[in-house]
């Protein structure tokens, strides 16, 4: 296969000329083509079958063991100015860009297959769906990519269709640190990755495309590509409200966008759009839309089991593969927290032994199709995607935030979201309880100046005025022994009865300093066992913490300069103010 369109063929053979490979193989996206390089991938040893009549058509992938997460301090926004990058990316210049990972990919696929892969993000009819290509010499990135995204014959189709796509080269190089870069170039609409295998630096499409350099074009084209879950949540009435909620890596989207009503508020149901990136669009009418680009989720699997996510646990049991999880001696996938089972094999294919560490690695993952989810909703597929009622910011705050408030209005929901942070626990830092800063829950995404980004999103009341209304909630709130106050998971879902009635002006609220919360009695708690008094300490708000918090926040807005938008910081010393007054 080729094809007939000249930019896509030219770039193919410069690409071709540039890394040396033995093969080129144009992928179809067909079962046929992903059962031929799983078994491929069996023969080389790069993935193992797990147990068949257990866990049918599950393998195992186990990484490098230095290649296992994200790596931001080595990727980077290349553009001509510096400042457009922000003090949220780290860069270099497009050319410094070039030559540094050109120089790496000089010969990388001497020996290997390059495999081009047409993939579209969203919908494949939907005109909010845009499409990329991505090259690269791993086979376990394409069958992921089969998993992620659209790919294959049909994208290809539409990009000839359209001249229009994003290019993508990705090689795992030697694997070794020092030679591992995931370069942007916005302006070129193009990414260079090269040193590492793991999801998030090499499926291209996921946060590369589909939020980096997306965000980018949604600046310039009036949209937003956000780090964010979509979910439908129906009414016993037969109602649906969709909501979009952002959240900083490992603070439970996936969990939440599946999750399973508590029986004490029977009739609801929720449907899954999506667990991680959200594309939102205003439509003619001037509401905000949503797609979910992906097609699959490529989700945590530590702490999965039928308690915090029943949907997952049933979703990963077939057609789905692993990455770095231990194994039982019945070669079943193991993990903490499954609670079945003993670990006999570690991530790294060692015999387990405590002494080792963990058996699964903290970041291992599960990669799997969307329609695997028994929650899967069918409109994730809907070429004009949902309307949002509700966008919902979160982070994990031991005691500032409450369970959960409402902005007073979009702007006020625009510093809400910027100012999301979470607190560092022991697991994941030298100190505990430091605040680390992730706006939207887009610091490590935003392809360009967070400035420039939050001028953005103050744009949309000049267009609409049937925007969604903003929330925050904190599901991590503890005592003063470190206990979580509240249960989360399933009942999760009380929160989000809240929220919708709040969306459908149904149900009043109190008026403080940082926006609209719950009168008591207000969030069901019926069947839960959770006192009054946790209720209100869930509920409540120390003036003074937040004004330290609003005061660290100013700061923080400091470090972005002059670019910094005069609503913004109007916003912040508004809240100041009424702080003050409450004081
Ligand atoms: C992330 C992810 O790191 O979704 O945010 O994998
Ligand atoms: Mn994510």
């Amino acid at each position: 296969m080729t094809t007939s369109l000249p930019p896509l063929q030219q770039w193919v053979d410069e690409v071709t000329e540039l890394t040396n490979p033995d093969r080129i193989h144009w992928c179809t996206g067909s079962e046929v083509e992903y059962e031929q390089l799983i078994a491929d991938m069996q023969a080389t040893g790069t993935l193992s079958a797990l147990n068949q009549d257990e866990y049918p058509n599950c393998y195992l992938h186990l990484s490098d063991p230095t290649d296992v997460a994200r790596v931001e301090h080595l990727t980077y926004v290349c553009t001509e100015n510096k400042e457009d990058a922000g003090p949220n990316n780290n860069w270099m210049s497009p050319a410094d860009g070039h030559a540094k990972v050109d120089a790496l990919f000089d010969g990388a696929m001497r020996g290997r297959t390059m495999y081009v892969i047409p993939y579209c993000m969203g919908p494949i009819d939907s005109p909010y769906s845009r499409c990329g290509v991505e090259i690269t010499d791993s086979p376990y990135v394409v069958v992921n990519m089969k998993i992620m995204t659209r790919m294959g014959a049909a994208p290809l189709e539409r990009i000839e269709r359209e001249g229009k796509f994003i290019k993508g080269l990705h090689s795992t190089g030697d694997l070794d640190p020092e030679r591992r870069f995931i370069m942007h170039f916005p302006d070129e609409l193009s990414i260079k990755s090269i040193g590492s295998g793991y999801g998030g630096n090499a499926l291209l499409g996921k946060k590369c495309h589909a939020l980096r350099i997306a965000s980018f074009q949604a600046r310039e084209e009036g949209w937003l590509a956000e780090h964010m879950l979509i979910m439908g949540l129906e009414s016993p009435d037969g109602e649906t409200h969709y909501i979009a909620c952002a959240f900083p890596s490992a603070c439970g989207k996936t969990n939440l966008a599946m999750l399973i009503p508590p029986h004490s508020l029977p009739g609801w149901k929720i449907w899954t759009l999506g667990d991680d990136i959200a594309w939102l669009h205003l439509d003619e009418d001037g509401r905000l839309r949503a797609i979910n680009p992906e097609s699959g989720y490529f989700g945590v699997v530590p702490g999965t089991n039928a308690k915090t996510n029943p949907n997952a646990f049933d979703m990963i049991r077939h057609d789905t593969i692993f990455t770095n999880v231990a194994r039982t001696t019945d070669n079943e996938p193991w993990w903490e927290g499954k609670k079945d089972g003993e670990p006999a094999f570690d991530w790294q294919g060692r015999e387990y032994d405590p002494a080792d560490g963990k058996a699964a690695h903290p970041n291992s993952r599960f990669t799997v199709a969307a329609t695997n989810n028994p929650s899967y909703s069918k409109l994730a597929d809907a070429p004009e995607g949902v309307p949002i009622s509700a966008i919902v910011f979160g982070g994990r705050r031991a005691r500032l935030a409450p369970l959960v408030y409402e902005a007073k209005d979009w702007n006020h929901g625009v510093l809400v979201g910027a100012s999301v942070g979470s607190e560092t626990t022991a697991a994941d830092a030298a100190e505990v309880g430091v605040i680390r800063r992730d706006p939207m829950a887009m610091k490590p995404f935003c392809g360009y100046n967070f400035a420039d980004y939050w001028t953005h999103w103050l744009s949309f009341p000049d267009r609409t005025d049937k925007l969604p209304r903003i929330f925050h909630v904190n599901w991590f709130r503890q005592d003063g022994e470190g206990n979580f106050l509240w249960p989360g998971f399933g009942e999760n879902m009380r929160v989000l009865c809240w929220i919708i009635d709040r969306c459908e002006n149904r149900i009043g609220a109190k008026e403080t300093p940082v926006g609209y919360l719950p009168e008591d009695g207000d969030i069901d708690t019926s069947e839960l066992d959770i006192s009054a008094a946790t209720m209100r300490e869930l509920l409540s708000i120390d003036i003074a913490h937040w004004k330290k918090e609003n005061d660290h926040f100013g700061e923080y807005l400091d470090g972005f300069g002059a670019r910094v938008p005069e609503a913004l910081r109007a916003e912040q010393q508004r809240v100041a103010e009424e702080l003050n007054q409450a004081l």
